[in-house]
């Protein structure tokens, strides 16, 4: 006897679908923005060096809000940021991680890698921890809460937050700002401090401000169009 499919109630309603009709850019003048758009991000770097300059608030509360946009798996927006500027929070990080990096660089890292970070000059010193005026520390959230106490996991997480990462990068030094994409190892000490819980995960520590006036960047070249891309 064939027993009938067992209907799947569904838990959550679809959601409603609304139109998107945004406007249609020619190409002409699209070429013109991605353009001018790539030149601008031509002059990125990545800054070891900080002002100590402060930055309104109000600037990063604007990027976090742009890095909020990214696309993410099942839409759950899997990331959280702990901005600091208080001094001493910043001192206590700097702390834990030059204690992390100076075992990185004494003992963790490989020949291979050591040999990798030759070129760009870095050692076990952290001064950017103190100096920028934020510290921006993005947490990748493994799962959180939802609606009547049930548990929401989240998928592509890791992917999710390097998009919402790469936003919040591009945003910045679209206003004139810099920053580093830090990741001592272990990030542990970090979930701490922030006070987060287990499920999120130190996934960047970013300071954020103005380049220091005496702030020098390695001389490197970026790859050409043909050697990352192919047109099939
Ligand atoms: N986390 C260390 C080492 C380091 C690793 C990579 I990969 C870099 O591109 C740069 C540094 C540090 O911050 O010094």
């Amino acid at each position: 006897m064939n027993s009938a499919p067992r209907e799947r109630q569904p838990s959550v309603m679809p959601l409603a679908q609304i139109p998107y009709q945004p406007t249609r850019i020619p190409p002409d003048d699209a070429l013109g923005i991605l353009r001018a758009d790539r030149i601008h991000a031509e002059r990125r770097r990545s800054v070891r060096r900080f002002s100590e300059d402060p930055v309104p608030r109000t600037l990063i509360e604007e990027a976090i809000r742009l890095a909020g946009t990214a696309p993410s798996g099942a839409h759950r927006e899997p990331w959280f940021f702990c901005a600091i500027s208080d001094p001493d929070m910043k001192r206590r990080i700097r702390e834990a991680a030059e204690r992390e990096e100076r075992e990185f660089y004494d003992r963790r890292a490989t020949p291979d890698w050591l040999e990798a970070l030759e070129p760009l000059g870095t050692d076990f010193v952290k001064t950017h921890l103190t100096d920028a005026p934020w510290l921006l520390v993005v947490f990748r959230r493994d799962a959180q809460s939802g609606p009547n106490g049930s548990r929401l996991k989240s998928y592509y997480a890791q992917e999710s937050v390097g998009i919402a990462v790469g936003f919040l990068i591009h945003a910045l030094h679209r206003a004139g700002l810099a920053t580093l994409t830090h990741t001592p190892a272990p990030m542990t000490f970090l979930r701490e401090i922030c006070g987060r819980p287990i499920e999120d995960k130190p996934f960047v520590l970013m300071p954020i401000g103005y380049p220091h006036p005496d702030a020098t960047v390695p001389d490197l070249r970026r790859k050409s169009l043909d050697q990352v891309a192919s047109f099939e």
